[in-house]
C-alpha cells in the first residue's frame, strides 16, 4: 500500500479534497466512487496528482497504508450512512473514517458511537470554504477522538487554509463537536449575509444610489473594520451588470432566497438548548418570507406609513446615512457572532466537550465564508477571558458597541418609520438592550405563569420558591420548586 490519505465520493467536492491532498509533499491519496466513471475522469484530468485509483472498497482499503485514514465526501444523509457501513467492513480498528460531508450532529454522534464499536475511529469534519476551499485550502473543524487526531492532525494541516501563518484547522472535541462548530459557522453565515442584505436595501432606498455606486461602499467598507469576504463579495455582486438587458444583475434575480438547512438546524438546536440566537433566526425567517410569492402578492396592498420609502422617501444627508448603516451593520454583526458563540458555548457544556473558543475563531480566520478580520478579535476577547459568558462584554466590543449604539437605533427607528423590513438589524438591538436591562418584562410573565398554571416564581428579597393563591384569597405561600 502506497496511499497515506483516501477520499471517498468524486463530486465536486470530493475532487477537489483529493487534488488539494494530492497537491501537498509526501500525500499520495486513494480514491475511490460508487460510479467508476468519475474516478476514472478525475485521473485523466490530472494526471500530475499523486492518486491511486481504486474500483471496490476492499481494492480502496487495501492500498492505503496502515492506521489508513479516508475521508468521506458524499450527499449527506442516507448516502454517508452507506459508505459509512462498506468502509468499516472493508477497514479494521484502529483505522480512521472521517465523514467531510455536512452532517447534522447528532447524526454524527450516532454514527461515532456504532462506529466506536467495531473499534475503528470516526470522525465527523466540517470543512468550509466550499469548491474553491476544498481545491486551496478549506477551514476544517474536525471532532472525534484524540488517537484519530494524531493521525489526520497532520494530513488536514496540510490542507487547511492558512491564516496569518496558521493552519485554520483545529481538534475541535469529541464526536460530534466538529459538526456542531460547523453547524453554528453556517447559522453565523446567514445572519452575517442578512445584516448586509438589509443594509444595501436600506442605502438603495434612502439614498437612490445604484447598485454600481452601493458596490463602491462596500469597496470602501472592506478596507476597515468590517472587513470580510462576504463584504468583498458583495461588492462584486452589486458591480454585476446582466449580459442580455444590460440591468444590475441584483435587479434581475428573483428576490427569493433559498436554502439548504443548515441555518434551520443551527436555530432548532438553539431552541432545544435555550440559547437566544435571535439575529440568526431572523436570517434564516427572511429567506423564508422571502420565499412566500403567494403570501407577497396578496400582502402588496396593505397599508404603510406615510414617509413610505416605497413612495420617494430619501434621506437628506446620504454620507451620514451611509456611515450610521456602516455601525449598526457591525454592531449587529457583533451581536451575531456573540449568539453564535454562545450556542458553541451551551452545546459544549449539553454534549460534554472541550471547545476552545478562541480557537475556533482563529480557524475561522481563512478558508470559510465568514472569513474576517474581525476573528482575531473575538480570539483576542476569549484569550484574555477563557470562560467569557457572553462575548459582546468583552471591552473591545463593548467599545465598539458604545461607539455604534445611537447610530445602529437611528436606522432601526428610521427602518421602521419608513417601512423598510430590517429584522437582523432591529432583532440584534432588541438582544442588545435586553441583555442590558437592569429588570426585565420577564417578571410580569413569570406572574401569569404562576397565575394560571401555578409555575411559582422567586422573591428579590428572600431565598424560597413562592406562589400566589391567585383563585383563592390571594395570599402567597411558599412552594416546592417546580422548575
Ligand atoms: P453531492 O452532495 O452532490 O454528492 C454526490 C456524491 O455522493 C457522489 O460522489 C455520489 O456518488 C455519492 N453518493 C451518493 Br449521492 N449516494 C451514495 C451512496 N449510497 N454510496 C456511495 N456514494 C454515494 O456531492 P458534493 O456537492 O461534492 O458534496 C459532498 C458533501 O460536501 C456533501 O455532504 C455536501 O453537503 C458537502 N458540501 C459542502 C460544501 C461546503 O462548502 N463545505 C459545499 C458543497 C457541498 P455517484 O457519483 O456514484 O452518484
Amino acid at each position: 500500500p502506497t496511499a497515506n490519505i483516501g477520499v471517498v465520493g468524486l463530486a465536486v467536492m470530493g475532487s477537489n479534497l483529493a487534488r488539494n491532498l494530492a497537491s501537498r509533499e509526501g500525500n499520495t491519496v486513494a480514491i475511490f466512487n460508487r460510479s467508476h466513471d468519475k474516478t476514472e475522469h478525475l485521473v485523466a484530468e490530472h494526471p500530475e496528482a499523486n492518486f491511486v485509483p481504486a474500483s471496490s472498497y476492499e481494492e480502496f482499503a487495501a492500498s492505503l497504508q496502515k492506521p489508513r485514514a479516508a475521508i468521506i465526501m458524499v450527499k449527506a444523509g442516507a448516502g454517508t450512512d452507506a459508505v459509512i457501513n462498506a468502509l468499516v467492513d472493508a477497514f479494521e480498528p484502529g483505522d480512521i473514517i472521517v465523514d467531510g460531508g455536512n452532517a447534522l450532529f447528532t447524526d454524527t454522534i450516532r454514527r461515532e458511537k456504532a462506529v466506536r464499536e467495531t473499534g475503528i475511529n470516526f470522525v465527523g469534519a466540517g470543512i468550509s470554504g466550499g469548491e474553491e476551499g476544498a481545491l486551496l485550502g478549506p477551514s476544517i473543524m474536525p471532532g472525534g477522538s484524540d488517537e484519530s487526531w494524531v493521525t489526520l492532525g497532520p494530513i488536514l494541516k496540510s490542507i487547511a487554509a492558512v491564516a496569518e501563518g496558521e493552519p485554520c484547522v483545529t481538534h475541535i472535541g469529541h464526536d460530534g463537536a466538529g459538526h456542531f462548530v460547523k453547524m453554528v459557522h453556517n447559522g453565523i453565515e446567514y445572519a452575517d449575509m442578512q445584516l448586509i442584505a438589509e443594509a444595501y436595501d436600506l442605502i438603495r432606498r434612502g439614498t437612490g444610489k445604484s447598485p454600481a455606486e452601493i458596490a463602491d461602499v462596500f469597496a470602501e467598507w472592506n478596507k476597515g473594520e468590517l472587513e470580510s469576504y462576504l463584504i468583498e463579495i458583495t461588492a462584486e455582486v452589486l458591480r454585476q451588470v446582466d449580459a442580455a438587458t444590460g440591468a444590475p444583475l441584483v435587479d434581475v434575480i428573483v428576490d427569493q432566497a433559498g436554502a439548504k438547512g443548515t441555518g434551520a438546524w443551527t436555530v432548532q438546536t438553539a431552541l432545544t438548548l435555550g440559547v437566544p440566537v435571535s439575529g440568526i433566526a431572523e436570517a434564516v425567517f427572511a429567506r423564508s418570507l422571502s420565499s412566500h410569492p403567494e403570501q407577497r402578492s396578496v400582502s402588496r396592498g396593505l397599508p404603510g406609513p406615510e414617509a413610505d420609502a416605497q413612495g420617494g422617501w430619501t434621506v437628506d444627508d446620504p454620507d451620514a446615512f451611509i456611515e450610521k448603516i456602516r455601525l449598526a451593520l457591525y454592531a449587529s454583526k457583533i451581536v451575531a457572532y456573540s449568539q453564535g458563540f454562545d450556542e458553541i458555548r451551551a452545546g459544549a457544556a449539553e454534549y460534554g466537550w472541550t471547545i476552545d473558543l478562541g480557537a475556533v475563531s482563529k480557524i475561522w480566520r481563512g478558508g470559510c465564508i465568514i472569513r474576517a478580520q474581525f476573528l482575531n478579535r473575538i480570539a483576542e476577547a476569549y484569550d484574555q477571558t477563557p470562560d467569557l459568558p457572553v462575548l459582546l462584554s468583552a471591552p473591545y466590543f463593548v467599545e465598539a458597541l458604545q461607539r455604534a449604539q445611537h447610530a445602529w437605533r437611528d436606522v432601526v427607528a428610521t427602518s421602521a418609520r419608513v417601512g423598510i423590513p430590517a429584522p437582523a438589524f432591529s432583532s440584534s438591538l432588541a438582544y442588545y438592550d435586553g441583555l442590558r436591562a437592569d429588570r426585565l418584562p420577564a417578571a410580569l410573565v413569570q406572574g401569569q405563569r404562576d397565575f394560571f398554571g401555578a409555575h411559582t416564581y422567586k422573591r428579590i428579597d428572600k431565598p424560597g420558591t413562592f406562589h400566589t393563591l391567585w383563585s383563592g384569597d390571594r395570599t402567597e405561600v411558599e412552594a416546592e420548586d417546580t422548575h
